[in-house]
């Protein structure tokens, strides 16, 4: 059997249903599936909602951006982000939710395809949210469509929304599967975690610098995947502070990880990462970091991630 082509779409309507094999290019301990899903998702609501979202443009002219205001892929100590190697195939089932002319939601489900998960035709928002299998990937990705206030800057972007983008035919999810009250807590808590647990590690802060050769997306935007690498960096440089090697953090099971996207920023802007570590009683380490903007104290992402006992 030849490998089908990465992302081979073979069912545009809702569910967009895709098969893929895991190339080198979308796989390994950084954030390259992530972004692989980051495109997946532009794919879905381009098919779903009547505009092309890589050359959207709003009344102006001006080119509106799907950018990402909040992330949340859950998983399991069996299927996680760093679970994925060369040859994997999977199917992927992504559909879209109506939430308004200026945002979507896109969820993704992700299982083998060669598992039982893999006969599924559609997306069921209680398995999704409520009876998650262990052997699934579930990613909710909030988007909202952004254009830039000021030529050639990343600060204080602005809601927009493309001419053609259709929304209102678009299914709709119960409010309490809505990522709003999520996010809004996140933002105000500086938090996703509701709390619990020993705390390991109050704060741990480092800085890092937007490296523009390695940060930047092909509109000159910090990429929503380079915040992903960014956690992973203040994570790591947590792990070394608590005396783990890199094989330590390499063997870690991300069984959960949401992010909101709070700002961007320009090329060399020098952030302020702070990481806070706490302890379940079932072993599972929650860390949050925090991403400022050094010297202004500006928010520009909430993270929190659930590390599942190696
Ligand atoms: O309208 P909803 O209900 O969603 O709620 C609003 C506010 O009510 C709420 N909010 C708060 N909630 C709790 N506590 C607060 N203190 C608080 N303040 C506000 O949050 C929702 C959004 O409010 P706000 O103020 O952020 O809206 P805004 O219009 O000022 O700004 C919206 C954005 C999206 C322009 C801004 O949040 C932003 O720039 N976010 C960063 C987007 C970003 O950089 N994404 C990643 C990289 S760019 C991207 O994804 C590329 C396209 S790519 O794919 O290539 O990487």
């Amino acid at each position: 059997m030849t490998a089908p082509a990465a992302g081979d779409v073979w069912r545009h309507a809702a569910p967009v249903i895709r098969d893929v094999t895991v190339t080198p290019a979308m796989c390994g301990h950084n954030s390259l599936f992530v972004g692989q899903i980051g495109d997946w998702t532009w794919h879905t609501v381009s098919a779903l909602c009547g505009t092309d979202a890589f050359n959207a443009r709003d009344e102006t002219g001006a080119p509106t951006y799907l950018a990402f205001y909040y992330f949340h892929v859950r998983g399991s100590t069996t299927m996680h982000l760093g679970r994925f190697t060369f040859g994997d195939r999977l199917r992927v089932l992504s559909a879209s939710y109506d939430y308004g002319s200026e945002s979507v939601l896109t969820l993704h489900r992700i299982a083998w395809s060669d598992g039982p998960a893999a006969g599924a035709r559609e997306i069921d928002p209680e398995e999704f949210y409520d009876r998650p299998r262990d052997d699934c990937l579930y990613v909710e990705a909030f988007n909202r469509w952004v254009t830039r206030s000021v030529a050639r800057s990343n600060r204080d972007l602005v809601r927009s929304t493309p001419v053609d983008f259709r929304h209102e035919h678009l299914p709709t999810l119960p409010d309490r599967y809505s990522p709003r009250a999520v996010y809004h807590r996140a933002r105000t808590a500086r938090t996703f975690d509701e709390g619990g647990g020993e705390v390991v590690v109050e704060r741990h802060a480092t800085t890092y610098r937007v490296d523009p050769t390695r940060d930047l997306n092909g509109v000159g935007l910090v990429y929503f995947a380079a915040y992903f690498s960014i956690v992973d960096t203040a994570v790591w440089r947590l792990w070394q502070a608590l005396g783990r090697d890199d094989n330590d953090y390499l063997r870690l099971q991300v069984i959960d990880e949401r992010l909101c996207y709070l700002g961007n920023v320009d090329a060399g802007t020098v952030l302020d990462l702070t990481a806070r570590m706490r302890r379940r009683p079932d072993g599972v380490e929650v860390v949050d970091v925090l991403i400022d903007e050094h010297g202004t104290e500006r928010p520009l992402a909430v993270a929190t991630l659930q590390v599942g006992a190696a």
